[in-house]
């Protein structure tokens, strides 16, 4: 074929899988009526596909559903089940979702992000034990559904290069065991499934091997070019197989695309958004070279970000390799699970921001009209390629892109603005705040029950009056503040009932952005955000978070936290504008916050906390970008802060594990006090912060607050025993992992209540 994308949003238009997947979970349908409504969304899901200008055959219709997470799935295909689930029965689908949940027995996989984007997968265990066997029944039985539709589907599977370079080795593997040493095995069992799929009819596979443009991995990008190149050799040398096609989405591919298209294989995808073309190979003839008998899937449509594409640009993209002489395919830059599915859906939206946007449906016409362009030539696509210049060009002079007194200011602001007096200065001013030794705290947000989101749902619905939801959520933070004094925590958080999500509230205040109503994105398994649109210049109309603090202050003597998002998180979460770079929209961001800590700190809060959750997951995959982000994302917060004066103290909180390799941008954020995630590795940053000399304050957390389980007090002094014994008690604070927003109130209660207990026991031994 001549168009295809590189997968599809599985949740359902209207997140009908969501509903059926957590109602089966509490027993209130069947597995065979979960079966039936998935085997429903995927039907709809190919028509649609086809509807909007794939053809019905040739492999072009990508077969991408997924019950949870792409990456769980091979893990079933490959009978890869970890040794610690032995004995789980049930059905396979009943033992899918053990893996992906848990049960009494056994803790869940792990879950990590995905590349760099805002998804979560189920990190496989493999140990020099693991049994592979090749279980290809979903794979076979949604192809089959597909056939009786009328449409030869293409199976999309995470390649196995991917898939062990994902792996964990699994507690009790063998001290430096690499999930990698397993690949030969794995690849056979991957060549048994791909036979499986030619027995069942199948005319394509694609397998994602997004590794391929990682410097983030333990192989260098050359090992893994290597290992690909093993493990193609041996499926493509296969008789019994379907035509491949791999896919290295997420990136830059450009200097490993010949060497992939040697390979026995029918067909390479390239993300062309991200990525670019080898010029000099494009030019010299040696790509066209490479790729004779093999398609380049042009991955032209962008599948991370939400505004129609430059037609015209992607036009001139394809005609370069055509006339090259390579064999072209018109594809997307990823799969397309990460944008929501229909711009058609969103009736509230402004219609001229509308006009500019394309989600997922959008963007299969898109591929559609270039593949007729490619076919016929420009001219025969030219209304279509004059439609999207007038709607640039509409966008490009529309009211609020570009604000001059934003831009005057945003291009004011320098490395004064971004600097606060000495950290010594600063824990001096700071003494007044009477924080104690292991001072106790907690991230921020307290749980949101049903009664928080149902009062929120009338206040949307129209049902009960501004003041009448501003009463409630009143009530909700003088009971939070209470709680908290009753538990004896020392620096407390008005708790935050007034958030659907961290990002959307501020992008509900701030000027530049929009929001939807179904632009829901899965971020893990029945979980999904939806990600606010940043379209033009970001400014603050009014204080947004000042009334809730202050009044939460005003309720007690000890200081109370004021809680902001941080700029980089706000970016990372939202779908941002393209047309300039991040580090410009970061720094309009910023400045808006700058002026909320102001405004915070003229209220009386004299802690603020900016979080930056997503600090990591934004780094590039591609080592020769880190630094450069590194120094506009630490910038963007230090200029959010940098106008605190010494006496405020600003505290941030990052969640993931891997601390150590951004230690050194952590410490250039230059806040007083980071809290970060630490229980679940029992500790593990405490050694490279001491190694490094860390001198601000730090709280690793000593609570896991993901999961249900109440740490005990004696759990907790330990934990907080192995921070005391490399990190002065002065330094260190006491917390929860994370936000406990996700949890129960029995089980938060008796967990603080635990962490006060645990911190005064290893007091009293100082
Ligand atoms: N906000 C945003 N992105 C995020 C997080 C966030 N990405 C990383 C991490 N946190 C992901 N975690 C979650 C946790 C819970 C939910 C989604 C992402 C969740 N969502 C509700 C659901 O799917 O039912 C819907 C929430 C709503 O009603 O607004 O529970 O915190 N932006
Ligand atoms: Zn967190």
């Amino acid at each position: 074929p001549l168009a295809t994308i590189a997968g599809y949003p599985r949740i359902g238009r209207r997140r009908e899988l969501k509903r059926a997947v957590e109602a089966f979970w509490a027993g209130r349908i069947t597995e065979e009526q979960l079966q039936q409504t998935a085997a429903e969304l995927r039907a709809a899901t190919r028509a649609r596909l086809v509807e909007l200008g794939l053809p019905a055959e040739g492999g072009a219709v990508p077969e991408s559903f997924s019950f949870y997470d792409q990456v769980l799935d091979a893990t079933l295909a490959l009978g890869a089940i970890p040794e610690r689930f032995a004995g789980v029965t049930g059905s396979d689908l009943e033992t899918y979702f053990t893996l992906a949940r848990g049960d009494k027995a056994h803790q869940p996989l792990e879950m990590t992000k995905w590349f760099d984007t805002n998804y979560h997968y189920s990190v496989p265990e493999i140990s020099e034990r693991t049994a592979f066997s090749a279980n290809p029944k979903a794979l076979v039985a949604q192809l089959g559904e597909a056939r009786e539709q009328g449409i030869e589907a293409r199976p999309v599977i995470v390649g196995p290069v991917t898939y062990l370079l994902l792996a964990k080795a699994a507690d009790g593997a063998g001290e430096g065991f690499d999930p990698v040493s397993r690949l030969d095995e794995v690849v056979a069992v991957y060549a048994e499934l791909l036979a499986a799929l030619a027995a069942a009819g199948a005319t394509w596979v694609q397998l994602d091997e997004p590794a391929l443009v990682s410097d983030s991995l333990r192989t260098t990008r050359e090992e893994t070019l290597a290992l690909v190149e093993r493990a193609y050799g041996a499926l493509g040398a296969g008789a019994d197989r379907p035509r491949i096609l791999i896919a290295a989405p997420y990136g830059d591919a450009s200097a490993a695309l010949a060497r992939l298209a040697k390979l026995p294989v029918e067909a390479v995808q390239a993300d062309l958004v991200r990525g670019s073309l080898p010029t000099a190979e494009l030019a010299d003839g040696s790509l066209a070279a490479a790729f004779e008998g093999t398609q380049l899937v042009a991955g032209v449509v962008d599948g991370r970000n939400i505004w129609r594409t430059d037609l015209r640009e992607a036009a001139a993209t394809l005609r370069s390799l055509a006339d090259a002489g390579i064999q072209t395919v018109v594809g997307t830059s990823n799969n397309l699970q990460h944008v929501p599915h229909d711009v058609a859906d969103e009736a509230k939206l402004d219609a001229k921001l509308r006009s500019w946007l394309a989600f997922a449906d959008q963007k299969v016409e898109q591929v559609a009209v270039l593949a007729r362009g490619l076919a016929e030539g420009e001219e025969a696509i030219e209304a279509e390629l004059a439609e999207v210049d007038r709607v640039l060009a509409d966008r490009d002079a529309a009211e609020g892109v570009r604000v001059d007194a934003i831009r005057t200011r945003a291009a004011a602001a320098g490395d004064a603005d971004r600097t606060r007096v000495s950290e010594a200065d600063r824990r001096e001013a700071q003494h007044g705040l009477n924080i104690p030794a292991l001072a106790t705290t907690t991230i921020g947000s307290f749980p949101q029950t049903a009664e928080i989101r149902n009062a929120r749902a009338s206040f949307v619905r129209g049902e009960i009056d501004e003041a009448a939801y501003d009463g409630f959520l009143r009530e909700e933070i003088a009971r939070v503040i209470a709680l908290q004094e009753e538990i004896g925590l020392d620096v407390l958080v008005h708790g935050e009932a007034e958030r659907n999500d961290m990002v959307q509230y501020f992008a509900e205040l701030l000027d530049g952005f929009a929001v939807t109503e179904h632009g829901w994105v899965q971020s893990y398994g029945s979980r999904a955000t939806r990600p606010s649109i940043l379209w033009g210049d970001v400014s603050r109309p009014a204080p947004m978070t000042v009334r809730w603090s202050a009044y939460a202050q005003s309720l007690t003597e000890r200081p109370v936290k004021g809680m902001l998002t941080g700029p980089v998180t706000i970016l990372a979460w939202s779908f941002v504008r393209d047309d300039q770079p991040l580090s410009d929209t970061a720094s309009q961001v910023a400045l808006a916050l700058r002026d909320e800590i102001a405004d915070l700190v003229d209220a009386g809060i004299s802690i603020v906390q900016v979080d930056e959750p997503a600090l990591r997951e934004l780094l590039p995959l591609d080592r020769d970008r880190q630094a450069a982000y590194l120094d506009w994302s630490v910038g963007a917060f230090r200029l959010a802060t940098g106008g605190a004066g010494a006496d405020v103290q600003i505290h941030t909180h990052l969640c993931y594990s891997e601390f150590g390799e951004i230690i050194d941008a952590v410490d250039g954020l230059d806040a007083d006090v980071t809290s970060i995630e630490a229980a679940r590795s029992r500790m593990d940053v405490v050694e490279p912060l001491g190694d490094h000399g860390y001198s601000r304050g730090i709280g690793p957390g000593v609570y896991d607050i993901h999961s249900p389980r109440v740490p005990g007090v004696d759990e907790q002094t330990e934990l907080i025993r192995i921070a005391a014994a490399r990190i002065p008690g002065e330094q260190l604070w006491v917390n929860p992992d994370c936000g406990l927003k996700t949890r129960g109130y029995d089980e938060t209660v008796a967990s603080l209540t635990n962490l006060v207990l645990a911190a005064k026991a290893v007091r009293a031994e100082a």
